[in-house]
C-alpha cells in the first residue's frame, strides 16, 4: 500500500526505525520520556500539549500544570522536536482591541497553520469547561477569539484547512467533571467566531471496552490519499479509574463527519513506567503529530500520566493498513 500524506516536507522531524521486536503498529521513542518532573521553576508537570515545525526547528504550546495545581500555557521552542526549553511566562492573550483577556485556567492545546496563521484551541473556563480559541503568526502576539461553544465542551481539534470553503472543528461535549461519557463531534464556522452546522462522527463503545466510557479527538487530523487519518483517545472505565489509550479513524476528505474505518483494538495503551505511574496513572493522550510527506513517517505527542511529555512514532502506510485490516465502525 502507499497511502500519501498531503502536507510539508518536515526532514528534521524527530524519527526513530521500528524496534525488530515490536508488535504494535506505533512504537515509544527510546528515550522516554522527552519532558520530566519539574521542568522550570513554575511548572511541575508538562503534559497534553501541541507541537508545530516553525523556523528552522519547532514551537509548541504547552500545558504547564502549576505548583499550585492550576493549568496554563506557556510556549516552548526545540531546534530537534525531542529537547525543549520553555518561556518562564504564560502566554499573554489579548483580544481583538489589544486587551488582556486571560484565562484563568487553560489545558490540552492543540496547534495548527492554517494558511499564515496558527491557531490554538484549548479547555478554557467559562463558568465550566467550554472550547478556548485563538490565533497567532509569531507566537508572541497572541489574539483569543471567542469561544467557540457554551459549556460544558472538550477536545477542541481543528482540521488543518477550510473543508468547502469553512473551518472545522472536532469536539466533545462533556460535563462540568470527570465526564463519564462523550462521542466526537463536529462543527463548521465561516470565521471562526460563529460555530454551526454541528455534525456527530462517531460514538464511543464497540465490541471492545476499551473505548467504552469516552473518546476524544487528539491530534489535528492529517490528511492522506485515503482520508482525514485521525487519532484520537479512548477512555476505559475501571474499578481503579479511567484508562486512556489510543485509537485511529479514517474520515471522509469531503465530508469528514463520515468514518471510513476505525482500529477495533487500541493502538497504544498504557504500559510503561511513565504511562502506568505518575500524577493520574494509566494515561496516554495524544495532542499533537508531525507528519512528513515525503517519508510518510509520523510523530506523536503524547501526555503520559498527567505528568510527562512522550513521543510515539508510526507511518502513515502501516497505521492506515492496520485500521484497513482490523476496522470496526460502529453505526451512529
Ligand atoms: C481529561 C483531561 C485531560 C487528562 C485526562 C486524564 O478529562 O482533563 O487533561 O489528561 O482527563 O486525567
Amino acid at each position: 500500500m502507499n497511502v500519501e500524506i498531503i502536507g510539508a516536507s518536515i526532514p528534521n522531524m524527530p524519527w526513530q526505525e521500528k524496534p525488530e521486536n515490536e508488535a504494535g503498529v506505533i512504537w515509544r521513542h527510546s528515550e522516554n520520556p522527552v519532558i520530566g518532573w519539574n521542568p522550570f521553576p513554575a511548572a511541575a508537570r508538562v503534559y497534553n500539549s501541541a507541537v508545530v515545525p516553525f523556523s528552522d526547528g519547532f514551537i509548541g504550546v504547552f500545558r504547564c500544570d502549576y505548583k499550585n495545581g492550576r493549568p496554563h500555557l506557556h510556549v516552548g521552542n526545540s531546534k530537534d522536536g525531542i529537547n525543549w526549553e520553555f518561556e518562564h511566562k504564560p502566554i499573554q492573550w489579548v483580544d481583538r482591541e489589544g486587551n488582556h483577556f486571560q484565562p484563568s485556567y487553560a489545558y490540552d492545546p492543540r496547534v495548527v497553520k492554517i494558511g499564515d496563521t496558527y491557531y490554538v484551541t484549548w479547555c478554557t473556563d467559562d463558568h465550566g469547561a467550554t472550547l478556548g480559541t485563538g490565533m497567532t503568526k509569531d507566537f508572541k502576539t497572541f489574539i483569543r477569539l471567542e469561544n467557540a461553544c457554551v459549556p460544558f465542551n472538550r477536545n477542541g481539534v481543528l482540521f488543518p484547512r477550510k473543508i468547502n470553503g469553512q473551518f472545522v472543528m472536532l469536539n466533545r461535549p462533556s460535563d462540568s467533571g470527570h465526564t463519564p461519557f462523550g462521542d466526537i463531534f463536529l462543527s463548521h464556522s465561516n470565521d471562526m467566531e460563529y460555530w454551526g452546522k454541528h455534525r456527530h462522527v462517531m460514538s464511543k463503545g464497540g465490541d471492545g471496552w476499551w473505548q467504552g466510557t469516552k473518546i476524544g479527538a487528539g491530534p489535528i487530523p492529517i490528511e492522506t490519499s485515503e482520508g482525514w487519518l485521525m487519532i484520537y483517545h479512548g477512555v476505559s472505565g475501571t474499578c481503579n479509574g479511567f484508562v486512556y489509550s489510543f485509537g485511529a479513524a479514517l474520515l471522509d476528505r469531503d465530508e469528514p463527519w463520515k468514518v471510513l474505518y476505525r482500529t477495533r483494538d487500541y493502538i497504544l495503551t498504557p504500559e510503561k513506567e511513565y504511562e502506568v505511574s505518575g500524577f493520574v496513572p494509566n494515561v496516554a493522550f495524544p495532542c499533537a503529530a508531525i507528519a512528513d510527506a515525503d517519508t510518510g513517517r509520523i510523530a506523536i505527542y503524547y501526555g503520559a500520566a498527567d505528568t510527562y511529555t512522550a513521543i510515539a512514532y508510526t507511518t502513515v502506510n502501516d497505521l492506515i493498513s492496520e485500521l484497513k485490516n482490523n476496522s470496526e465502525v460502529l453505526k451512529s
